[in-house]
């Protein structure tokens, strides 16, 4: 009997703690297929819950005398409007220890972003302006005409990205330095990346909307004044999309030509700034992810996140077969979002190139190669880029194009997703269909277009 008794104690106890671990929430850790900055962490804070009391607590774990519980944690940025998001260094212990804090809802890596290419060589084939032209028109065939019929007069475009080379004569004052996620003057030093797209954008010589008011969100530092990618980071993304929710003015367009290795915490950020009534446009990105010899991807998902099992890399077009990699915008945040408009590129010849990313996350096509636009290193000078940055900035240019337009004068009544929807619908109504030779399978084969003066 008593032997009994113990075995009927033994059960219970063991079901006790069965039901005890199956009741505690554990929250997940999402990792980034192009790695991240290492122990550096977004913890996305549960709805209902106060981000500075579970602030607190993660700071309380630490013991400052006890240097045996060797829990290291340190809060660098709460982030509270966007998405509540508390950025922080955690050490392993800490990992551990702060799945017991309350109101934590998943914890992902801080991944690594990047600007969607640069360097470019000129195309001697095709005129400087042949994206103005292209988009004009419906057929293939670029007639001379570079006009579009509309300037984007009184929208707000906010570009997340290196910086603005704001005092180029192109942008006749109409770009303005907004915020430095690094606590500088917010200028373009290092690669140009965001004055090529800017230019692209509204420039007044080769840009779409001749007219809009730029605000220039520096989020992405020099990678080679710290020989790493520390200062290429979603948390910095983060931090500009959250100044973007506090101090945005409508109709605002928000351009991300940038990219990381799927971000739940970013497609999050992306939906609210969608949902607060500013069109989000992005960059469908560049192949990054290796083939196995099974045609598969390297990578696994883990979470709603995406892990790569080796380091990433950039493969060098002039070195790789492409054809060896995964050309594939859903593996891309926040270019898989379905509330951004995910824009692919074309070169001069209606061709997708090889590095340019297609899929069913892709909405549109537009030029992307070798694209005449405005170069940072002086006030007056021009060069050419090429990417899907290039290729997103002439879609944020036709959004800029189409508000200015009247497309989202509606009754008040609507809610402003719904209005900033009617912008993505016309964009995707205009466009012109079959022309993108190799679109690739699954890709909506649409190339944009807006009306010539
Ligand atoms: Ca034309």
């Amino acid at each position: 009997m008593r032997c009994r008794e113990l075995q009927a104690y033994i059960f219970v106890g063991a079901l006790w703690a069965l039901l005890q671990a199956s009741s505690g929430y554990s929250p997940p850790v999402i990792q980034n297929s192009d790695g991240s900055l290492g122990g550096q962490y977004l913890i996305k804070i549960k709805a209902g819950y106060d981000i500075d009391a579970v602030a607190k607590e993660i700071e309380d774990l630490i013991v400052p005398d006890d240097s045996k519980s060797k829990v290291h944690a340190e809060i660098k940025h709460k982030i509270k409007n966007v998405v509540p998001v508390i950025v922080a260094r955690l050490n392993f212990k800490a990992q551990e220890k702060i799945q017991t804090v309350a109101g934590i809802e998943y914890i992902e890596e801080d991944g690594i972003v990047k600007e969607e290419n640069l360097a470019s060589d000129k195309d001697t084939k095709v005129p400087k302006d042949y994206g103005l032209d292209r988009i004009n028109q419906l057929d293939s065939g670029l007639d001379g005409n570079v006009t579009i019929n509309g300037d984007g007069f009184g929208t707000n475009i906010y570009l997340l990205d290196t910086g603005i080379q704001d005092l180029h004569r192109d942008f006749e004052c109409r770009a303005r330095h907004a915020y430095d996620a690094f606590g500088g003057d917010g200028f373009d030093t290092c690669t140009g990346h965001g004055t090529a797209v800017a230019g692209i954008i509204a420039g007044s010589r080769y840009g779409v909307a001749k007219r809009a008011t730029m605000h220039s969100l520096k989020v992405i530092g020099c990678e080679a004044e710290t020989g790493s990618y520390e200062n290429h980071a979603v948390s910095y993304v983060m931090l500009g999309l959250d100044w973007v929710m506090r101090n945005k003015v409508s109709p605002c367009v928000v351009v991300l030509a940038l990219s990381t290795g799927g971000s739940r915490v970013l497609d999050e950020a992306v939906k609210t700034i969608h949902d607060a009534g500013c069109v989000v446009v992005a960059a469908a990105g560049r192949s990054e992810l290796a083939k196995t010899d099974e045609g598969q991807p390297k990578f696994f998902p883990v979470g709603l996140g995406y892990r790569a099992p080796l380091p990433p890399t950039t493969p060098d077009p002039n070195k790789v077969d492409l054809d060896n990699y995964i050309h594939e915008a859903c593996a891309r945040s926040p270019a898989r979002s379905p509330y951004v408009v995910t824009v692919a590129a074309i070169g001069s010849t209606d061709t997708v190139p090889s590095w340019s990313n297609t899929g069913l996350c892709v909405d549109l096509f537009a030029p992307g190669e070798s694209i005449y636009t405005v170069n940072f290193k002086n006030d007056d000078d021009f060069f050419y880029a090429s990417g899907t940055a290039m290729a997103a900035a002439y879609v944020a240019g036709a959004a800029a194009v189409h508000i200015a337009n009247g497309v989202t004068e509606v009754p008040d009544i609507l809610p402003p997703q719904v209005v900033n929807n009617l912008v993505k619908m016309k964009i995707l109504k205009d466009t012109s269909t079959c022309m993108v030779l190799n679109a690739g399978e699954g890709t909506p084969n649409r190339l944009l277009y807006l009306q010539p003066n």
